[in-house]
């Protein structure tokens, strides 16, 4: 089953698609050490994989403090290089890359250091308006190795993110959402219920669709132009060889609701 022997996060499908997965180390602001990374990245691919039931997932944290204050502090502090280098030091979370479901980060206290690069690696970020953002890794002697470096850029213009990442200092949800980091930021008490509601609204729709159209957005991230318009046209013409193409403009001619079948 899902939750197996976890011991660092929480998970739950609900019959309506939509999967929460909670990061429970509330004592620990959520940091993330390595069981949580080994936590997530399986239970992400194991929805993804092999839980048809699940279509979208929301990560969140525990707690209304922290979504994840950062990679552990206490577990790295004593890491030599060559064990970085030679453990591939934290590189397991690029494997939530290969998640074709939508993940939305659901940024419900502190998103800093790898928090805020794990909320990035989400496809979706939604704000708590108590959230705030940060990569203070520079006043620990390091930089961003999560994909802070790349994705706040790219998230955030050039100007923004040497700010945050040169100085270390925190932004406000408001904040975030002004620059395009986050999409939204909502009230603390609603953000699950708005998370959920977005998330919903995905599961309707058909499950290669989505993966479909979120790996064209991601490419857009990723490569040049004219490599990403190449691959969305792909992408789009092979839409026609799924039924749920046929269904979802048969169902506009005959004006009714799409009955999705996920092929
Ligand atoms: N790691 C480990 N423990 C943490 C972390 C963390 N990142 N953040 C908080 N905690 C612990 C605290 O040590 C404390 O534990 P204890 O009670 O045992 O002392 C507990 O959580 C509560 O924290 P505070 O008492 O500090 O709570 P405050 O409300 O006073 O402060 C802050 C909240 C401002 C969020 C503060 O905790 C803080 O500054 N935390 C660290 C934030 C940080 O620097 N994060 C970046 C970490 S480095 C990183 O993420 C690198 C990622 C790149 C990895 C690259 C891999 C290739």
């Amino acid at each position: 089953s899902l939750q197996q022997s976890f011991t660092s996060i929480e998970t739950e499908v609900g019959d309506d698609g939509v999967a929460v997965l909670t990061i429970d180390r509330p004592q620990a602001l959520n940091a993330l050490n390595s069981k949580v990374m080994q936590e997530v990245v399986s239970a992400c691919l194991f929805l993804d994989r092999n839980h048809p039931a699940a279509r979208v997932i929301i990560i969140t944290g525990a707690g209304d403090k922290a979504f994840a204050a950062g990679a552990d502090i206490k577990e790295m502090a004593a890491v030599s290089y060559a064990e970085a280098y030679n453990t591939s030091l934290l590189n397991g979370w690029e494997t939530l890359r290969s998640v074709r479901k939508p993940l939305i980060a659901a940024v419900n206290g502190y998103a800093l250091g790898g928090g805020c690069e794990l909320a990035m690696m989400c496809d979706i970020l939604l704000a708590s308006d108590k959230a705030q953002f940060g990569q203070p890794e520079i006043s620990l002697g390091v930089i961003p190795g999560m994909g802070g470096t790349q994705r706040l850029t790219r998230a955030v213009g050039k100007s923004r993110a040497m700010e945050m990442i040169l100085t270390g200092a925190r932004i406000s949800a408001q904040e975030a959402v002004k620059i395009g980091l986050a999409s939204r930021a909502v009230p603390a008490a609603e953000l699950m219920d708005e998370a959920r509601k977005v998330a919903k609204r995905i599961a309707e729709h058909s499950t290669p669709v989505v993966a479909k159209a979120k790996e064209c957005v991601l490419v857009a991230q990723e490569q040049g132009l004219n490599e990403g318009l190449r691959f969305e046209k792909r992408e789009f013409w092979s839409c026609f060889a799924l039924d749920d193409q046929k269904e979802g403009m048969a169902a506009f001619v005959q004006k009714r609701k799409p009955d999705f079948k996920n092929k």
